[in-house]
C-alpha cells in the first residue's frame, strides 16, 4: 500500500532539425529540405477510478517520457515523442516542489479521467528548410532540439469516497460491501483480512455512490495497534462514515465507543455524518440480546440500523439512508465552499 511517493518527472527532448538538400534527376541543386524534430513526449499524470494506491508505478526515482525523433528530408517533420502517462487513484494530489518540502499544488485529481502534465516535452529543433533566406540559400544550419521540462513531484493520496465502512476487524464490512455493489473483497472469520481500503459502487438509479471498506480498526490503532490508522486519512473525504458493529460480539456496545474514540482521535472526522450498523442480526444469539443493545442504542443521536449483511435483511434500508445521507452531505459542501468564494470585480477606471 503505498500512499505517497516522490520522484523526478521530465519531459522528452525535442527532436534535431534535419540538414538535407532536394536531390532529384530533374533538380540536381534542389533548395533545402531538411524538416523540424518532433517534440518530446510528455509526462502525463491521470487518475484511474480501478486504482487504490500508488503501488503500479514503479520503485524508480525518475520517470522520463521518449524523445522527439530528427526531422527527415523532404521536410518530414520528426515523429513526436510517445507521452508517460501514469495511472494514479482518483483524489491523487500532485505537488511540485523542492526536496525540502516546499510543494505547490500542481493539481488534485479528483475524477476518473482527470489529468495534469507534470513535465512538458521540449520543442524540436527547426530544420534547414526554415533558415533559408535570399542570401543563404543552402543553409548547413538546424536548430538542436530542446531539452524537456524537469520537475520534482509529491504525489498523495486520499481517496474520494461517498461512503466509508469503517468498524473492528471481522465485523462483517466485506460483506457488507459485497451485499450492495459489484465489489469482491476477500470474506473470512479471521481479523484483517482486508488489508487495504476496496472500492464498490452503489446507486439509487440517479446517481453513482463510492463506497470504501477501510481496513479494521481496533482499540489504539491511532497508536499503530493492528493495522494501525493510517487508513483513516481516505476517510478524510468521504461524506458519510458508517460505523459497522459486530451484533455478536459480547462488547457491541463498547466496541462502538472504541470505534468513535479511534475516529475522534483523527483530524476533522469526528464532525462527519456517521450511522451505525449492527451486524450480523440473523444469529439467533444476537436476536437474543437484541433488546438489551436496542436499549442502549436508542439513546444515541444518529441513525441505528439492525442488519445481516449476510442474508440482507435491513441492508437496503441503510443503503438507501446512506445515500440520501451522503447526498445531502454534499450539497452541504457545496453551499459552504461557495458561500466561501469571494470575488473581486475590478474598479472601472475614470
Ligand atoms: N452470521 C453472519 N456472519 C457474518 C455476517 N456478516 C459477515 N459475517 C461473517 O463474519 C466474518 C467476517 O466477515 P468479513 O466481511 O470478512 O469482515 P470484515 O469486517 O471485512 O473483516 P476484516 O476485513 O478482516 O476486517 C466472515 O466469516 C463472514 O462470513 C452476517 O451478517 N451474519
Ligand atoms: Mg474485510
Amino acid at each position: 500500500m503505498v500512499y505517497k511517493r516522490e520522484f523526478i518527472v521530465k519531459g522528452g527532448w525535442g527532436g534535431e532539425g534535419c540538414v538535407s538538400f532536394r536531390r532529384e534527376k530533374r533538380a540536381p541543386f534542389g533548395g533545402p529540405d531538411g524538416g523540424d524534430g518532433g517534440g518530446g513526449g510528455n509526462v502525463v499524470i491521470k487518475a484511474d477510478s480501478n486504482l487504490v494506491d500508488l503501488k503500479l508505478l514503479s520503485r524508480k526515482k525518475e520517470f522520463a517520457a521518449e524523445d522527439g525523433h530528427r526531422g527527415e528530408s523532404s521536410r518530414k517533420r520528426g515523429k513526436r515523442g510517445e507521452d508517460l502517462v501514469m495511472s494514479v487513484p482518483v483524489g491523487t494530489t500532485v505537488f511540485s516542489g523542492a526536496k525540502s518540502g516546499q510543494e505547490t499544488l500542481l493539481a488534485d485529481l479528483t475524477a476518473s479521467g482527470e489529468e495534469v502534465v507534470a513535465a512538458k516535452g521540449g520543442r524540436g529543433g527547426l530544420g534547414n528548410a526554415r533558415f533559408a533566406t535570399s542570401v543563404n540559400q543552402a543553409p548547413e544550419t538546424a536548430g538542436k532540439g530542446q531539452p524537456g521540462g524537469k520537475r520534482y513531484v509529491v504525489l498523495e493520496v486520499k481517496l474520494i469516497t461517498d461512503i466509508c465502512i469503517i468498524g473492528a476487524p471481522s465485523s462483517g464490512k466485506s460483506t457488507l460491501l459485497s451485499a450492495i455493489s459489484r465489489a469482491r473483497p476477500e470474506i473470512a472469520d479471521y481479523p484483517f483480512t482486508t488489508r487495504q481500503p476496496v472500492l464498490g459502487v452503489v446507486s439509487d438509479g440517479r446517481r453513482d455512490f463510492v463506497v470504501a471498506e477501510i481496513p479494521g480498526l481496533v482499540a489504539g490503532a491511532h497508536r499503530g495497534k493492528g493495522l494501525g490508522n493510517e487508513f483513516l486519512r481516505h476517510a478524510e473525504r468521504t461524506r458519510l462514515l458508517i460505523y459497522l458493529l459486530d451484533g455478536s460480539s459480547p462488547t457491541v456496545i463498547d466496541d462502538l465507543g472504541t470505534l468513535d474514540k479511534e475516529i475522534a482521535s483523527y483530524k476533522d472526522l469526528a464532525h462527519k455524518p456517521k450511522m451505525v450498523a449492527v451486524n450480523k442480526m440473523d444469529l439467533l444469539a444476537v436476536q437474543a440480546r437484541l433488546p438489551q443493545i436496542k436499549e442502549h442504542f436508542t439513546r444515541l443521536d444518529v441513525p441505528v440500523f439492525y442488519i445481516s449483511a449476510l442474508s440482507g435483511r435491513g441492508v437496503l434500508e441503510l443503503t438507501r439512508k446512506a445515500m440520501e445521507t451522503a447526498e445531502q452531505a454534499g450539497r452541504d459542501e457545496k453551499t459552504i465552499s461557495q458561500s466561501q468564494i469571494t470575488i473581486f470585480r475590478p474598479k472601472p477606471r475614470k
